[in-house]
């Protein structure tokens, strides 16, 4: 890790540029912040090369909630408008990076979601960086029974993109009060439990209802064609099932289940509180 004189100006000129370039929110978390995440501060000691991470700048971008409120009937207007946020954030990402090039310091942006490191205990994706948790360290929130990161302006739906940064940038103060309101509205709503009362979320219950057609599904696709006859094999790729994974593979958006984001009353407005719960209840 490296120490340097913080400088409140460069900072400033660095949020203004994250929020110029589309960003809604934008935090920014100091390297030494990250030890008390021990696995994730071995990537951020890593990435670059010495003298290393000083500081990380957290941008969100919200997730409009009228896109949630469709999803049940139809997933794929809430997965165009994932694809569409993670492409707007990795566009952020890349630009300030340039920026940050331009004016002598180093920036290297950790993926939105893929690509990840594939982990045999995780039995796959497990990022080497949590954007939820630096986050948190940058002050845009805390988080929720259901697991995410809640922001006072959004609640839960925000998606989030970190660049690790040798800049000597001034880090924000954690979020002070704590967001969730404990409504247990997350825990009702997953149609699979997979969130506890305790905030914990069960991810082996979670991964095989939402990514149904991503990794979980396909190696279970997969499965079925290995084992199964010439007929039944060729019947199987023919398939709107295996079509789905090659959609999937397209966009890169594989999700199927928003109901924790929808769900969550935290950062929406009275209107957008009355239609949830009349469409919803
Ligand atoms: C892998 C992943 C998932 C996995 C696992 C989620 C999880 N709870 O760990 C699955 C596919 C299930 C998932 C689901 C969702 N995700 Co997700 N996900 C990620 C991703 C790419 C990496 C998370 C990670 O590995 N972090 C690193 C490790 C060190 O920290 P960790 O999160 O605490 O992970 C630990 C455990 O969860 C476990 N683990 C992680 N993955 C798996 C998988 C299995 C099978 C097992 C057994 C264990 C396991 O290993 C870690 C222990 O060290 C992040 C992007 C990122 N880089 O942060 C987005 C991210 C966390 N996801 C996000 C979202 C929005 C969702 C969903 C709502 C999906 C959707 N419709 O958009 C759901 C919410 C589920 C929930 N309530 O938690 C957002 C969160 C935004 C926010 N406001 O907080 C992120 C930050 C993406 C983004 N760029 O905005 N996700
Ligand atoms: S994404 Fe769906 S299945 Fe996963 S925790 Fe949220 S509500 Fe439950
Ligand atoms: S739905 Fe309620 S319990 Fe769940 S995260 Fe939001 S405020 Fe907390």
């Amino acid at each position: 890790m490296i120490m340097k004189k913080t400088s409140g100006e460069l900072t400033q000129k660095i949020k203004q540029k994250t929020l110029s370039l589309g960003a809604d929110l934008v935090g920014i978390a100091s390297s030494r912040a990250m030890e008390k995440y021990p696995e994730q501060y071995q990537w951020i000691e890593k990435i670059l090369p010495p003298p290393g991470t000083s500081a990380l700048i957290v941008a969100g971008i919200r997730i409009p909630p009228s896109v949630l409120e469709t999803s049940r009937e139809n997933p794929r207007i809430a997965q165009f408008s994932t694809q569409g946020l993670y492409a707007k954030l990795t566009g952020i990402a890349h630009d300030l990076t340039i920026c940050l090039d331009e004016l002598g310091f180093r920036g290297a942006a950790i993926p939105t979601h893929l690509p990840v490191p594939m982990v045999k205990e995780t039995q796959g994706l497990k990022a080497e960086v949590s954007h939820r948790h630096t986050a948190v360290e940058a002050g845009l929130g805390n988080l929720g029974i259901n697991g995410l990161l809640l922001t006072p302006e959004f609640g839960p739906r925000v998606r989030l993109v970190t660049i690790l940064t040798d800049a000597p940038l001034v880090p924000d103060k954690p979020y002070a009060e704590r967001l969730c309101n404990d409504c247990m509205k997350c825990v009702k709503a997953c149609p699979v439990q997979a969130i506890g009362e305790d905030g914990k979320v069960n991810v082996l219950a979670c991964a095989p209802n939402i990514l149904k057609h991503g990794l979980p599904g396909l190696v279970r696709f997969a499965t079925e064609i290995v084992k199964a006859d010439l007929e039944k094999k060729k019947e199987l790729i023919r398939s709107p099932e295996f079509w789905e994974y090659w959609q999937n593979l397209n966009t890169g958006i594989f999700y199927y289940c928003f109901e924790c984001l929808r769900a969550c009353p935290i950062g929406l407005s009275e209107e957008s509180r009355r239609i949830n719960s009349q469409a919803w209840s």
